[in-house]
């Protein structure tokens, strides 16, 4: 591979991770908008509820519970955590870990060719919207499903590639058991929203966030909701993450070993507003660097998807049109979060965080 090749994404590519070892401030075009919106760490009843699965042991009682929770849970939050799920995910942490503390040289070696999530790959930046505000953050996105170019993942750790695509098919089992809880959850067949998302594309981004000099400055995800249908999320020990709910933002406490669960933009659509995909973005920490492992469900790009006919009733009117996947993606990818209007019928609607009063 040349060199012009590894910067091909722009030559303007550096690692937040190699910045954040020489400066003492941040630089300019990576200072978020002030945001007066509180913050909520621990307050009895405000956190994200919690789902013990059972390692799908369920009695008809249990599975009832689970359905119950979950469904409330996706209306009320858009998020939760499962426990006791029975996947391993302490390897991917450490195998993805092992990768971010690679000498520079050898990461970029991966650098994505491409903005927005069309290529493997490592790189910074995802958004290259003129105004986007440059984010804490560098990741690798590996496409996983339908198919998975094993040859451009990263070679060292040389358990990478096992253990992540041991991660997919986990990720990918789970998922379709979550979609039955949610189609049950409204009153639909178990495998309705499988069925209606078809050929499963399935992706897997690992968020490396370094430590830095100024974190109240910096942002590392900046608010937006997941453009996919449903996404999976593997905390460390590091809280950063913050749910947008009721005009507060909450923190989702990491529980050691949980899987954070929240429903993404397609399903919001899908289920015709019955499940909400909610706004959440993520702080950094000064000295220690967090990672998060993000995986998103949807269908194809090509496909198109609509919100359910059985829930659209006179109490329920139709809120979003059918959207081609793909051009909802270009849409977020050119326009950053405020692109979710696109799906709406009702071109004024603007997702939450849009309609918090100005600060
Ligand atoms: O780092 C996190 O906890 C969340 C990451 C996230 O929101 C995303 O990748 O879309
Ligand atoms: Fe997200």
């Amino acid at each position: 591979m040349t060199k012009g090749e590894i910067f091909a994404m722009g030559a303007e590519f550096v690692p937040v991770q190699e910045l954040s070892k020489s400066l003492k401030a941040v630089p300019k075009n990576y200072i978020a908008p002030e945001d007066k919106v509180p913050v909520v760490t621990h307050e009895p009843g405000k956190s994200v509820p919690v789902v013990d699965l059972c390692d799908f042991n369920l009695s008809p009682e249990q599975h009832e519970r689970v359905v119950r929770e979950i469904a409330s849970a996706s209306s009320e939050w858009g998020f939760f955590q499962v426990i006791n799920h029975g996947i391993d995910v302490t390897k991917p942490q450490k195998v993805s870990r092992e990768f971010f503390e690679l000498p520079k040289e050898e990461k970029l070696k991966y650098a994505a060719k491409e903005y927005g999530f069309k290529s493997d790959g490592y790189g910074s930046k995802i958004s290259n919207a003129a105004d986007a505000v440059q984010l804490w953050r560098d990741y690798f996105f590996l496409c996983t499903s339908p198919k998975r170019n094993l040859d451009s993942w990263p070679a060292q750790p040389l358990q990478y590639k096992e253990v992540m695509s041991g991660l997919s098919d986990d990720f990918l089992m789970l998922t379709r058991k979550i979609l039955g809880f949610l189609s049950e959850g409204v009153g639909l067949p178990t495998d309705y929203f499988e069925k209606r998302f078809g050929v499963p594309n399935q992706s897997i981004l690992t968020n490396y966030y370094p430590g830095c000099p100024e974190p109240d400055k910096v942002l590392g995800i900046e608010p937006h909701s997941d453009f996919g249908g449903l996404t999976l999320l593997l905390q460390d020990g590091i809280p950063g993450l913050q749910v947008l709910q009721n005009n507060t933002w909450v923190v989702v406490e990491p529980i050691p070993g949980a899987i954070t669960i929240n429903i993404s933009d397609l399903l919001e659509l899908m289920s015709n507003g019955r499940y909400q995909s909610v706004i959440h973005r993520v702080k950094v920490n000064a000295s220690r660097p967090r990672m998060s492992i993000a995986s998103n469900y949807s269908c194809l790009f090509d496909s198109t998807v609509a919100p359910a006919p059985e829930l659209i009733d006179e109490d329920h009117p139709q809120l979003y049109k059918p959207v081609k996947f793909g051009d909802y993606v270009q849409e977020v990818v050119k326009k950053g979060p405020t692109g979710k209007a696109y799906m709406f019928i009702n071109h004024d609607s603007k997702p939450e965080y849009m309609l918090l009063p100005k600060h």
